[in-house]
């Protein structure tokens, strides 16, 4: 009786706009449950859980059973979900700093991303997608992405001239392909599987996880490694959601997506190994590809998404963090 009377007390004192209901936050994802995204973002939902006495729980819906990302994403805004794991590609258009971790060939290594994601360039990144109506929470790994073909290799750019490339739903990613001499086809990854398979495109590109877990490499069987983009995955929380909560279950919110990140690092590492083993004894075959070739061709995309002095900054800033 006591502890409730208090409790109460504490409420009232942060005022009405703080007495919010228990909620199950909705998040939804692409990939199967075994992903780590999915598994990174349970482990998430454990920590707010406990944090909140049980009072907030998470679920997360996988596989596309709420729609493809550009769907969820705009569910996410709406307030519809809570929650949604998506690459940073299809937030190009909306969120005009997340091009950055997209860019070609702009992380050295898997460290040199983390670091810098990590620091203040990617809290402003996530921070840039408030104004869209989004709480960016963190990226997630999500390895280099290589092209993958059906019918012969990719050894340098002359190979991809005229090739149809599956990409993600992006503008930048149309381009990217472009200064390759490829035809990108932006379609929802549901699709990729049947547009391989049936010719509607020549290739697709992704790293040895979603090669993997979508079977993609029975059908596109060179993995040529290009390692174009590191364009990084992220979570985010619908702001109209955010802000019916009280500050501190905010900060329970954000610190536990944090923690998540670690976690899923370890998950990353090991699925990537797992991956490139169980593709190979599939009989995919992993082509060294004359990367330089690819390297100097992107000049055009840099030009023309980042003309904004502020985002020309934040690549600066990358390229000199060691
Ligand atoms: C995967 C990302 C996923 C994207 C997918 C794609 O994890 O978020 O939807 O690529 O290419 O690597 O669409």
């Amino acid at each position: 009786m006591k502890k409730q009377k208090i409790a109460l007390a504490a409420l009232l004192a942060l005022g009405s706009t703080a007495i919010t209901h228990a909620a199950e936050f909705r998040s939804s994802d692409i990939h199967p449950d075994d992903y780590p995204t999915v598994q990174a973002v349970r482990h998430m939902g454990e920590t707010i859980s406990k944090a909140t006495g049980g009072k907030h729980t998470v679920k997360v819906f996988a596989k596309s059973a709420l729609g493809g990302e550009k769907d969820t994403i705009e569910q996410t805004k709406l307030g519809a979900l809570a929650m949604t794991r998506v690459n940073v590609a299809p937030m190009n258009n909306i969120c005009p700093a997340t091009t950055v971790p997209t860019m070609p060939f702009l992380f050295r290594s898997p460290d040199h991303m983390r670091k810098v994601l990590d620091g203040p360039i990617g809290d402003e990144i996530l921070k840039d997608c408030e104004a869209q109506g989004f709480i960016g929470l963190a990226f997630y790994d999500s390895g280099s992405r290589s092209i993958y073909s059906v019918k012969k290799p990719v050894k340098t750019i002359a190979d991809t001239k005229g090739m149809k490339i599956r990409v993600q739903q992006s503008d930048l990613w149309v381009d990217l392909m472009g200064a390759m001499g490829a035809n990108a086809t932006p379609m929802p990854f549901g699709e990729v599987y049947t547009a391989l398979k049936t010719g509607l495109v020549d290739a697709a590109e992704n790293n040895y996880p979603s090669y993997e877990s979508t079977r993609h490499f029975e059908v596109a069987k060179y993995y040529n490694k290009t390692e174009h983009s590191m364009a990084p995955e992220i979570l985010l929380f619908s702001k109209k959601v955010w802000d019916t909560l009280p500050a501190a279950e905010q900060k329970i919110i954000r610190d536990a997506a944090k923690e998540s990140v670690t976690y899923m690092r370890k998950l990353w590492d090991e699925r990537e190994a797992k991956s490139l083993a169980t593709v190979i004894a599939g009989g995919a075959q992993v082509v060294d590809v004359d990367k330089a070739s690819f390297q100097n061709a992107m000049k055009p995309v840099y030009d023309k998404y980042l003309k904004d002095p502020k985002l020309q900054d934040m690549v600066k800033r990358i390229n000199e963090t060691k």
